[in-house]
């Protein structure tokens, strides 16, 4: 079993297509995993899926993009579908970062970090973190800081992602600066 297929598979469908998986997310973003498992089976590369390796695949990922719970599984972040998953609120630490590409600086000073296609902006704990998001998009990441502190005693609100990655909602260009 290739689990970097399945990771990107699985994210794929928790994130983005839950209905093209015949699966049905709760508010929290959870899917029964057993209808995940045997959507997957379908396809050949996946035909002899098991729980087992879905587990193996989140312990060994380089991320932790999934999580299981009394046979329910979601994806951490990420997401893009209609209707906002319901994370729970949590106090950021003082400063987040978010990498990102050059040529979308102008326009994150202009009118701040939106969401995009996801349900929410995605900042990163430290440095290293946001420089490997904004290498997805530039070899040479441009990285903001987020004055979170400022912003969460402002009224804007921050959830947990995983452990590197919180999510949030857009922050005005205020709370910006380059690092
Ligand atoms: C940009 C991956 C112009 C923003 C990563 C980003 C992450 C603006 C892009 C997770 C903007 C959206 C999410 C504005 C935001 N004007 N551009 N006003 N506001 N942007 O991929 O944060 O490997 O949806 O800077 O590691 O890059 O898939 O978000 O570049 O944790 O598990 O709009 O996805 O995780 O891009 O990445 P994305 P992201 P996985």
């Amino acid at each position: 079993m290739n689990y970097l297929d399945l990771s990107k598979e699985i994210s794929y469908a928790l994130r983005h297509a839950p209905h093209d998986y015949g699966l049905c997310l709760d508010k929290y973003g959870y899917a029964n995993v057993d209808v995940l498992i045997s959507t997957l089976r379908e396809q050949e590369r996946f035909k002899t899926l098991t729980l087992n390796n879905i587990e193996k695949m989140i312990q060994t990922s380089s991320k932790k993009r999934h999580e299981i719970h009394d046979g329910k599984i979601r994806a951490l972040y990420g997401h893009s579908f209609m209707g906002k998953m319901v994370r729970e609120i949590a106090e950021p630490p003082d400063i987040l970062y978010h990498g990102t590409s050059h040529k979308f600086t102008k326009s994150i000073f202009a009118i701040g970090l939106v969401s995009m296609d996801r349900q929410y902006v995605h900042l990163s704990k430290d440095v290293n973190t946001a420089i490997t998001v904004g290498k997805r998009k530039d070899d040479n990441p441009v990285i903001l800081k987020i004055d979170t502190r400022q912003a969460w005693s402002d009224g804007i609100m921050f959830y947990l992602g995983n452990e590197n990655i919180w999510l949030a909602d857009d922050i005005p260009a205020k709370y910006i600066s380059l690092l």
